[in-house]
């Protein structure tokens, strides 16, 4: 796949949800890395680069993306600033980037281990989105045997919790589906609300889908559990000097019709695909490393910083970009 087609189909979300936009930008980086040729090893750098750049402005809040490429990027650039021939440039690219989804994927499956431990028999759990963490640790649950229930939200506007309805359903779990509206309603149900993640700010502040920072009221209101599943390459690092995580803006044919709009010409539109949970709604986060409490994100930045193995080194590929 191509470059540009690799930024198309982030971009109109063909691929979707923070961490398998994050193994497909590697692996549509690393594909490039494999293939591209060129006659100096600036050139073959520059053009990585620029790919990565491209692929990296496909959508700008799951930070997971920017800090894959910087992951892939951070290899890559390692060889050619040690004045490596190109093959080796290529070659630690395209490890890098396999280490990346390898790494990934891991973390998805040891968040579920994690994560259902929290989970008791029997539990009410609600969830809203598509996110494949906090499926991870709802199958982890029920595989277990403890009987959960799940309540998912519909999240309009592009009903990605009717994937999450029908994958949970598929696994035997037992599944209901409501309108996010409803969600109150059903909060007096609940044991426990788990939702996936796009971002974690340094104050420990949730970036998640449209629609979660009130799930996340309705959950402090009732005294509902509210748990946070998220690979620690969520964590952006940019947040650490006050910048704010860019909340992506989508088409408003998501929310109404173009024939509906013809109709209605003085009705302004405004969809925000994420919003912004503060910290004290958030009870934990669960990450490959363990759980964090909101207030523990910034010690977990130190950790990742420190240590350059595996994906412990996104801290320092941010830093180095
Ligand atoms: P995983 C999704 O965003 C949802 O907001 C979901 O909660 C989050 O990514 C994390 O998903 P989108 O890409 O990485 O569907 O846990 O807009 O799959």
């Amino acid at each position: 796949m191509s470059v540009p087609d690799a930024f198309d189909t982030l971009k109109t979300m063909r691929v979707h949800g923070a961490g398998r936009i994050a193994r497909f930008a590697a692996q549509a980086l690393r594909d490039y890395a494999k293939s591209v040729s060129a006659q100096s090893t600036k050139e073959y750098w520059d053009l990585v680069q620029a790919a990565g750049e491209r692929i990296r402005s496909a959508r700008p809040t799951a930070v997971s993306l920017p800090n894959a490429v910087n992951f892939v990027l951070y290899g890559g650039r390692t060889a050619f600033e040690s004045g490596s021939p190109i093959e080796d440039i290529r070659q630690a690219t395209v490890d890098s980037a396999n280490e990346f989804m390898l790494q990934s994927l891991a973390a998805v499956k040891i968040i579920g281990e994690i994560g259902a431990k929290r989970v008791k028999n029997g539990d009410t759990i609600i969830t809203h989105c598509n996110s494949e963490a906090a499926i991870s640790i709802m199958k982890t649950a029920h595989d277990l045997g403890r009987g959960i229930k799940v309540i998912c939200d519909e999240t309009r506007p592009r009903f990605q919790g009717h994937k999450t309805a029908a994958t949970l359903a598929s696994y035997g779990i037992d599944t209901t589906l409501i309108i996010d509206s409803a969600c109150r309603l059903f909060m007096d149900k609940a044991d426990k609300v788990i939702v996936g993640c796009d971002a974690i700010s340094a104050n420990g502040a949730l970036v998640n889908k449209i629609g979660t920072s009130a799930v996340a009221v309705l959950a402090h209101e009732a005294r509902v559990n509210f748990m946070v599943a998220a690979e620690t390459y969520k964590i952006d690092f940019k947040t650490l000097t006050g910048e704010l995580i860019d909340i992506e803006e989508r088409d408003s044919t998501e929310i109404a019709s173009k024939e509906w709009m013809a109709q209605n010409p003085n009705v302004k539109f405004h969809n925000p695909a994420f919003d912004v949970t503060p910290p004290e709604f958030v009870d934990f986060y669960v990450t490959e490393k363990g759980l964090i409490p909101p207030g523990g994100i910034l010690s977990m930045m130190k950790e990742l910083y420190r240590y350059s193995e595996g994906a412990m080194s996104i801290g320092k590929a941010f830093f180095y970009q």
